[in-house]
């Protein structure tokens, strides 16, 4: 008999709270993973007309898939508020505003691969409030280091939906089976390969570099002989960097000069997971888990691999 989500319930001190939030997730999966498919058929491809608090322009997908996740996140009854990359202002469950749990997401990573049929994603991670369950949840709640994460994953929409999460106790991976309607456990306990692999970066972006980073990569790359391998969608270049090994970075450069991608829903869920791979998760000079967040949309620079792979990058 595979092993399903509930799996997720027999896992450390946590996992039977996280169990019925992550099933949440997965079916918030299932959901935008048909949309997904079916899109070009109802000319949902293409952009919403309006930016995101990114300045990105939001695709018609992220809007749906935003609402599916946080229709989805209600409907566990275990989640007080969301905090989303499509979203300015933390969004308050009113009819749970006394619930436990908070989850920081990017409903649909890497968006500009849709129009191609690339591979994209949704990050997650889970933290408990920190104000008291009879006040209503705020922004502070999800200003918290990744050493307080309780749980983190990733869906990677491809050729299969694999539902990648750790509560704490290693990583597994679980694939949807359209026989059964429901994921499965394909990838027990992930760990990221100590050699080989790729390194992945958007190198066009290398003249444009700071903290010496074009100088480093060219001394891994003479170093290791890695390959590349480069998608644009943060969940397929770091699902493909767990199970082949190597390093995935997005440095600072002179457009971003804190970084591109998102502390909170990008950057800690993704550290988590890798540490919990057996990997290294760095940004500049500080661990990605031991920064502390000002911001719910602010911004890092992210160096996530096998550790010594890392170390050779940054020195
Ligand atoms: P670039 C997608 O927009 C994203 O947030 C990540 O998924 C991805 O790793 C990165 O940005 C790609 O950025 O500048 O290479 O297109």
């Amino acid at each position: 008999m595979p092993l399903t989500l509930n799996n997720i319930a027999t896992q450390g001190k946590h996992g039977s709270a996280m169990m019925p939030i992550i099933q949440g997730v997965g079916r918030a999966a299932i959901e935008i993973s048909a949309v997904l498919r079916g899109a070009v058929f109802r000319g949902a491809l293409g952009q919403a007309g309006g930016e995101n608090v990114q300045g990105e322009q939001q695709q018609l997908l992220d809007v749906l898939s935003d609402e599916i996740f946080l229709d989805e996140m209600r409907s566990t009854g275990f989640v007080c508020a969301v905090g989303s990359e499509e979203q300015e202002e933390l969004l308050v469950i009113d009819e749970y505003s006394h619930a436990d749990y908070l989850v920081l997401v990017d409903p649909l990573d890497g968006s500009s691969n849709l129009d191609v049929d690339g591979p994209v994603g949704t990050i997650f991670s889970i933290v408990k409030r920190k104000t008291a369950n009879t006040e209503r949840p705020h922004v502070s709640d999800t200003l918290q280091s990744g050493r307080e994460v309780i749980a983190a994953g990733y869906v990677l929409y491809g050729p299969s939906t694999m539902l990648v999460c750790s509560v704490g106790e290693g990583v597994d991976g679980y694939t949807f089976n359209p026989a059964t309607a429901r994921f499965e456990l394909s990838h027990g306990d992930m760990r990221i390969p100590a050699s080989g692999g790729y390194y992945s970066v958007n190198e066009s972006n290398a003249d444009q570099w700071l903290d010496g980073m074009g100088a480093k990569l060219e001394h891994l790359k003479s170093e290791t002989g890695l390959g590349m391998r480069y998608v644009g969608a943060m969940v397929a270049d770091m699902h493909r960097t767990i199970l082949k090994g190597g390093v995935f970075l997005y440095p600072a450069d002179s457009k971003n000069k804190t970084g591109k991608l998102r502390l909170l829903y990008e950057a800690i869920p993704m550290g988590f997971i890798m540490e919990q791979a057996g990997g290294k998760a760095m940004s500049s000079g500080i661990e990605v888990l031991d920064i502390q967040p000002e911001a719910l949309h602010q911004r890092v620079p992210v160096y996530l691999g096998a550790g010594k792979i890392v170390d050779t990058l940054l020195g």
